[in-house]
């Protein structure tokens, strides 16, 4: 496989820089540490090493040193399609290279070959009560894969070698990455569409194969190629990607660890606020307007009213970034030149002009504007996908691109495992000098 070639050699090269930096800068300090950091969920402790994307807080995210409009612009198109090769952001995000069209469409159809879902793995499905969450399905789907996994097989047969071990860590990777968009369409088939489950289709690239799975016409195989290469990572530290790593470290397999971070994913400060946005603005309009578009003072009422009920508004602020997510201005583009009508994205629009001073007016949010949730559910909506609890599990499927990208190249270049100290609150308060 040219991929497995490639990254053989960018393994090679990264051993020597980490090695070097390892036995003879060990000991240069990059950070400093504060209570409040401690306590507020280790917010900006730079703590984690990855090349595969990183997050500048007014820039927003580069995936292997690449903006997003130059990802879109420069990975292989799909032919007839307005968007790149999902296949290609794996490839790019794997080996820090762009790849060519030859070497997009070689891993495509190596992660066709991967993509039959276990039979076992739709019993255990079908067996789950019908209203249980899809992420619950997700990832009960994901850990019940593990049995598959060729990296637990290596390391119970002996054959562990921490030269080797990530060879088996990206045959892992490709078979889950193959295998997602299944477990996913058939859980949406399943519990949406009248357990009506649609085959995938050989000669379809990932994104097409999944909005045909799904049963949506074109241009949803665009969405969907989109929505997975802007949610594919966001540097490590957030709740998915770190969970995820932290569980690798103790030599799990990506099975484990990913099923790990899509519980992680799950919650309605991350992945899950993507549903929480369409279920809001649902209720706005119920609520507030009839059904019909709101006018800028029913909406401003129903922001006020969230906030005063102790809730958050979804979709807005972030731990890191500080300006408007640019994986919203993706989405934002997208739905300018194929939805400006809907009614929903027209309530996304006055959104993103009546709460930034809203949330600023409070004098404690760190970033008012909105984040890669506020604008991918109403594209979703408007193709027909308006069951909204299952947005986390599209968040999910393209997440796997960067996470399991890292997972190999944490057991390639040996990373250890994660264990950080605790303290405890007499520690801080004697540090503190509190008598
Ligand atoms: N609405 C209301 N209050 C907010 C919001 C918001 N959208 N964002 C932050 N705050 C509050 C926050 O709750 C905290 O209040 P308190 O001190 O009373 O606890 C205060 O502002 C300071 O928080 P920040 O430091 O600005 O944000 P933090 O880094 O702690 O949290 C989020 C980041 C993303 C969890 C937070 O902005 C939030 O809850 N947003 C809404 C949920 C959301 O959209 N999550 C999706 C994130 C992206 N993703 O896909 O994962
Ligand atoms: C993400 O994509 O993971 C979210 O924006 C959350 C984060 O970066 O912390």
């Amino acid at each position: 496989m040219l991929l497995k070639d490639q990254l053989a050699e960018k393994i090679s090269q990264q051993r020597t820089r980490t090695t070097k930096l390892l036995k003879e800068f060990g000991d240069v300090k990059i950070d400093e540490v504060t209570i409040s950091q401690v306590v507020g969920g280790m917010r900006g402790i730079k703590s984690m090493v990855t090349d595969i994307s990183y997050l500048d807080p007014e820039e927003g995210i580069r995936f292997r040193g690449y903006t997003i409009p130059e990802v879109m612009e420069k990975l292989p198109k799909v032919p007839g399609g307005e968007m790149p090769y999902v296949e290609g952001q794996f490839y790019l995000l794997l080996t820090g290279e762009i790849p060519t069209l030859e070497e997009v469409q070689e891993l495509a159809e190596e992660l066709k070959s991967r993509r039959a879902l276990p039979e076992y793995v739709k019993d255990i499905l079908r067996a789950m009560p019908r209203d249980a969450h899809p992420m619950t399905m997700f990832t009960a789907g994901i850990v019940a894969m593990q049995r598959e996994s060729k990296f637990a097989k290596y390391y119970n047969e002996g054959h562990f070698n921490k030269n080797t071990a990530w060879e088996p860590m990206l045959e892992d990777a490709l078979d889950l990455i193959a295998k997602l968009p299944v477990l996913g369409a058939y859980i949406y088939r399943m519990k949406y569409r009248g357990d009506t489950f649609i085959p995938s289709t050989p000669d379809l690239d990932l994104g097409g194969d999944f909005a045909n799975m799904m049963g949506i016409a074109k241009p949803y195989d665009d969405v969907a190629r989109m929505y997975f290469i802007l949610h594919a990572d966001h540097e490590s530290g957030n709740v998915s990607a770190h969970t995820a790593h932290l569980v690798g470290s103790a030599l799990s397999d990506v099975y484990y660890a990913y099923s790990a971070a899509m519980a992680g994913l799950a919650g309605p400060l991350h992945g899950l606020a993507n549903q929480e946005v369409l279920k809001w603005i649902q209720e706005l309009m119920k609520t507030q307007s009839g059904g019909q578009v709101p006018t800028q003072d029913e909406l401003k009422k129903f922001v006020e009213a969230t906030l005063s009920s102790g809730q958050v508004v979804p979709g807005y602020g972030h731990a890191v970034l500080r300006k408007t997510d640019p994986r919203y201005m993706a989405q934002r583009e997208f739905a300018l030149a194929h939805l400006k009508d809907d009614p929903i994205f027209k309530v996304v629009s006055m959104l993103f002009e009546v709460v930034p001073p809203i949330l600023s007016s409070l004098g404690k949010v760190k970033n008012p504007w909105p984040n890669v949730d506020a604008q991918s559910g109403v594209i979703q909506w408007h193709y027909g996908v308006v069951e909204y609890d299952f947005y986390t599990v599209l968040f999910g499927i393209g997440r796997s691109l960067g996470v399991l990208a890292n997972l190999v190249w944490d057991r390639a270049l040996g990373y250890s495992i994660e264990r950080p100290k605790s303290v405890t609150t007499d520690m801080l308060e004697e540090w503190a000098g509190i008598p």
